[in-house]
């Protein structure tokens, strides 16, 4: 427990944060009723809720199906012919238009392009007869880069109807977290149709401007990002290198310092940065050291349990299990390790319309766990 630790995170976090898997294992799933809604998926990596009853799930692999009840569909066609399978890469995140009930507009994010020159794409399109249509470009991130991995990927709409797109600094290009004109290791914001908000932080003069796109920098490979709708406040985790996965609370224009501070080191035992903070930028909510590997996050209003009532929950893919964030405010006052008895790793979290918990199985016999309160 080193000295700079205990400036971002109080002496009981810590306390928890260390200790937490061990205390909870026996319990991690007590009380809570698990049961496999869907099955025979490949690497599952995102749900979108299109009613009570209906669901769309994206396969890494490349292929996006429609779950009607419990029934799985056969591949939707009209998936993007330049898709990119390696590493992290493929088919990754679905999120649907906050007026999707109207419009019908289907977000997906995906890697595109070549071992050499790929990216995150962002593209829309409606559901029609098993296919998607009417599709169109929404974002690129540029530059393109020549590693299959740290794509961020995650994508969530607010309050105003824009789009915030998780982008990650490709391993290899960790100093473009911090550069102008670059989009990787950001957060980036554009509005329904992919076009540039005119009040984003760092609009700049030109539409050459890569910056113009960016609400905040400094990030790793955020891969959690929610809307908290009742704070009004944006929330996302990233994964550190050896050590410092973190929460933060995302502001518009702001820094979260990767690579110049973090608590984490290379994964050879090497020290990334000296620095753990430095003026003008933001600390973590929650730092993870060691790495948990965060892989989704949703925010808790629910009615089934009433006991998380505005709380975080965090699927992890190295210490397999969901982490409930326990909040006052916006302050974490104790972390809870659930379902680690299930020895899954997590590739997402969400919440149901009804209340219940959805969690996403990565795994090549991947499946989809609905979670209920255990009625005894
Ligand atoms: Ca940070």
């Amino acid at each position: 427990m080193s000295t700079p630790h205990v400036k971002t995170c109080s002496l009981v976090l810590l306390f928890l944060s260390c200790f937490h898997i061990s205390a909870q294992e026996q319990n991690a799933s007590a009380g809570f009723k698990v049961e496999e809604v869907v099955t025979d998926l490949t690497f599952p990596w995102s749900v979108a809720f299109l009613s009570n009853n209906q669901m769309l799930v994206t396969e890494r692999g490349g292929t996006l199906r429609h779950v009607v009840n419990k029934t799985v569909s056969k591949p939707i066609a009209g998936i993007p012919d330049d898709l990119y399978v390696k590493g992290q890469g493929g088919l990754l995140d679905v999120v649907l238009h906050p007026q999707y009930r109207q419009n019908g507009w289907i977000y997906l994010s995906y890697s595109s392009g070549t071992d050499s020159n790929n990216t995150l794409k962002v593209i829309r399109a409606k559901l029609r007869d098993n296919q998607l249509v009417e599709k169109q470009d929404i974002f690129e991130v540029l530059p393109y880069r020549d590693t299959p991995v740290h794509y961020g990927a995650k994508m969530v709409f607010i309050e105003d109807n824009s789009l915030l797109i998780t982008s990650g600094d490709g391993f290899d290009y960790r100093e473009d977290a911090q550069r102008d004109n670059n989009q990787m290791g950001k957060i980036l914001r554009v509005l329904d149709d992919g076009s540039i908000p005119l009040d984003n932080p760092y609009i700049g003069e030109t539409e050459k401007n890569l910056s113009a796109a960016v609400f905040t920098k400094g990030h790793r490979n955020p891969q959690g990002l929610v809307y908290d709708l009742n704070r009004n406040k944006v929330f996302s985790h990233e994964h550190g290198p050896a050590g410092g996965d973190e929460i933060n609370i995302i502001k518009m224009g702001k820094n979260y310092g990767w690579p110049i501070i973090t608590y984490g080191k290379d994964y050879s035992g090497a020290t990334i940065s000296p620095f753990k903070s430095y003026p003008g930028m933001e600390q973590p909510l929650v730092d993870w050291t060691p790495s948990v590997a965060p892989s989704g996050m949703a925010v808790y209003y629910g009615s089934l349990f009433p006991q998380m009532r505005g709380d975080l929950l965090v699927s992890t893919l190295k210490t397999k299990e969901i982490l409930w964030i326990k909040m006052r405010g916006d302050k974490v006052v104790e972390q809870q390790s659930l379902f680690a008895d299930l020895g899954y790793r997590f590739r997402d979290i969400k919440v149901h319309p009804d209340g219940s918990l959805y969690l996403l199985v990565d795994s090549a016999e991947g499946k989809i766990l609905r979670v209920t309160p255990q009625i005894n």
